[in-house]
């Protein structure tokens, strides 16, 4: 019992004595470590003749307790005084600003085709998805283009290494999937996506773009309603004042087929470039879906009819923001990017 009480005394005065964590730490493993001493007081409880165990084993306990007790408070207490000695030898101005965080942002090209999505989605529109390989079938054949159509020399294409499979050249095949899905039902849908193209690139032309589709097929649909929707859709787009301008046109797989214009304002110092002097500026080729292509489909031309069009979302966004280079959307280039 007196080895206990010799124990202790020497254990708390070396305890008092300790002023850091680090002496406390050695402190502790000294005492309380694998093969520390109190450790081994209390390990040694076992071997203490009967009669004293109890008595041995409670002093034991209580000198284990009050040391562990003011050890554990002398630590916290050294940590405090650790950190406060630091922050006054550095001290921490938490009022400075804190470093700016770079944001990111949408693409202009994701944000266009948001808009697009929205003003559609308002009429009714339903986006639906195609496939970007194609096979030539699809892409030319049943968009009444057969092998050797001179129309075919519009769309300069990619080929595989697998023969009649290609990249698709415009957003038109998904209409031929989206019919065979969906006949004999009407179909309101637009179908945007990638485009590719083998073509010379320029500022107005990539080899790799993207378009919209638009189609709508039902009953009675005419010609006035594609009017209807395309002129809402522009001026939504570009402003209520513009005026819409129906061309007629040649697409194989539309039948009349037109272009599309908008006037530009001749106040706009970049008019006469962007619309060649005309005044009028280009957003979209479409017309009524071809007898053929409706076939192809699986749509009896006599019960129903439908409107096509595809533009590109790319050069309408050039319009827009007055983008002299369509090469920048896909440069990634963050001071370009950054101001859209
Ligand atoms: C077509 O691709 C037709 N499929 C559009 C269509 C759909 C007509 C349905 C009738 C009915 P075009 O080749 O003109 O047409 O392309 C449509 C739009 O895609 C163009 O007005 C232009 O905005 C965009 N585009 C075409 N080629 C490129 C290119 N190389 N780079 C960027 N945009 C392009």
């Amino acid at each position: 019992m007196s080895d206990l009480a010799s124990l202790e005394l020497l254990a708390k005065t070396e305890l008092d004595a300790c002023a850091d964590e680090p002496t406390l730490r050695a402190w502790n493993t000294k005492y309380f470590g694998a093969n520390g001493e109190v450790l081994a007081a209390l390990k040694a409880i076992g071997t203490i003749a009967k009669d004293q165990r109890k008595t041995y084993g409670q002093e034991a306990n209580r000198i284990k307790e009050t040391l562990t007790q003011t050890y554990d408070a002398m630590l916290s207490a050294a940590k405090e005084r650790a950190l406060d000695a630091s922050l006054t030898a550095n001290p921490l101005d938490i009022t400075l600003p804190g470093r700016p965080v770079q944001r990111g942002r949408l693409h202009v090209a994701t944000q266009i085709m948001r808009q697009i999505y929205d003003i559609f989605a308002d009429m009714g529109f339903q986006v639906y998805r195609t496939r970007e390989v194609e096979d030539d079938l699809t892409n030319f054949e049943l968009l009444n283009m057969p092998p050797h159509h001179p129309a075919r020399d519009m769309w300069d294409t990619f080929h595989t290494t697998t023969p009649g499979v290609i990249l698709r050249t415009h957003t038109s095949p998904g209409q031929i999937h989206v019919m065979r899905e969906v006949c004999p039902d009407p179909i309101r849908v637009i179908l945007p996506g990638m485009c590719y193209r083998y073509e010379a690139i320029t500022t107005r032309s990539e080899i790799q773009f993207q378009q919209v589709e638009g189609l709508v097929i039902g009953e009675h649909v005419t010609m006035a309603d594609l009017k209807g929707t395309i002129t809402a859709f522009a001026r939504r787009l570009f402003g209520q004042e513009r005026q819409v301008r129906f061309r007629s046109s040649y697409f194989p797989f539309t039948e009349p087929s037109i272009e599309i214009d908008i006037d530009w304002p001749k106040e706009d110092p970049n008019a006469d470039r962007l619309t060649k002097g005309t005044g009028w500026l280009e957003i979209m080729g479409a017309g009524m879906v071809h007898p053929v292509v409706l076939r192809n489909g699986g749509y009896d031309p006599a019960k129903h009819s439908g409107f096509a069009f595809g533009m590109g979302p790319q050069r309408i966004t050039m319009l827009k923001h007055a983008i002299d280079d369509i090469r920048q959307f896909w440069a990634n280039d963050v001071r370009f990017l950054r101001q859209f």
